[in-house]
């Protein structure tokens, strides 16, 4: 058995846990289930979906997101407009105190504009959130390929 590779894994498994933890610490909000819409190459947008968890007695938001796989990051969100479902820019995605707000295909979400790379499934995103009390949770979202129907639902 090769010992000390997997002990050098785990120690590094370990210190990447404590990173987590350390970054949650920022925010009273957590992120959870974060994933990257994969994309065929060449085109030029994607998105990101998360569930947002307030456990505390304070209503919070998240009001930005940046991430170095994009030009621009946005806050989105889908209205209907004349029967068409259409996104539309937010300034902030309201958490309540105590709730859990799911950003899904369809709904909320983080806009990727202008990728500077592929997202194919395996990959990954990094990602960081900023909410309005100005702490900053920073995650990665793996990519996954999202069933187009589900994104206009
Ligand atoms: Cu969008």
């Amino acid at each position: 058995m090769p010992r000390s590779p997997s002990v050098t894994l785990f120690g590094t498994a370990l210190l990447a846990l404590a990173a987590l933890a350390v970054h949650a610490e920022g925010s009273a909000v957590s992120v959870s289930d974060a994933y990257a819409r994969a994309i065929p190459p060449g085109q030029p947008n994607s998105a990101v979906f998360l569930t947002l968890n307030n456990p505390s007695g304070q209503p919070r938001a998240l009001v930005a997101a940046a991430s170095p796989v994009a030009d621009a990051v946005e806050l989105h969100t889908h209205i209907e407009e004349g029967g068409m479902m259409r996104m539309r820019r937010v300034e902030r995605i309201e958490i309540p105190a105590g709730a859990t707000v799911n950003l899904k295909p369809g709904g909320l979400h983080v806009m990727l504009i202008g990728l500077k790379e592929n997202l194919q499934p395996g990959g990954q995103v990094d990602l960081t959130l900023t909410f309005d009390d100005g702490a900053q949770t920073q995650i990665q979202a793996p990519v996954r390929k999202v069933e187009a129907m589900s994104i206009h639902r």
